[in-house]
């Protein structure tokens, strides 16, 4: 009878370990990789209705009326309503997306978190209440 070859089995042990080991490591950078894929990265953005329009309270928007917002696919995005229009209410909505921040009156704020689509999309955000006036493109890209 001959008895295992003891070397043999402890490298097999070992490159079994090596090869679980690396599955792990693998499988962890595909799910880093992923959601960095995904637009892991968040971005908030502040929209100011004022004067009957949204205007986003950055340096590259300059101040522009209902200005066009993009977002990239699968990115968490956090958008902050802030009414300063004395006497008005102001809501935002996006259409054909899950996304509807409640009604502010002037001096209020409100938020709301969402994730973007996976698939690229343009879409509609308006002002329920001023829909003709309060109205810009939302897109995903
Ligand atoms: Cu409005």
């Amino acid at each position: 009878m001959r008895r295992p070859d003891s070397r043999k089995v402890w490298t097999v042990k070992r490159i079994g370990l090596l090869t679980a080991l690396m599955i792990v490591v693998v499988s962890a950078t595909g799910v880093v990789l992923a959601s960095m894929a995904q637009g892991a990265v968040s971005r908030e953005i502040t929209m100011v209705a004022k004067n009957m329009v949204f205007v986003i309270e950055s340096a590259e928007s300059s101040g522009r009326a209902n200005p066009t917002i993009t977002v990239n696919t699968g990115q968490k995005i956090t958008i902050v309503l802030r009414n300063d229009d004395a006497g008005m209410l102001h809501d935002l909505v996006i259409k054909g997306l899950d996304v509807r921040l409640e009604a502010v009156s002037c001096g209020e704020t409100t938020r709301l978190t969402f994730t973007a689509p996976r698939e690229p999309g343009e879409y509609v955000y308006l002002c329920s209440f001023h829909p003709r006036r309060m109205r810009g493109v939302f897109i995903v890209e």
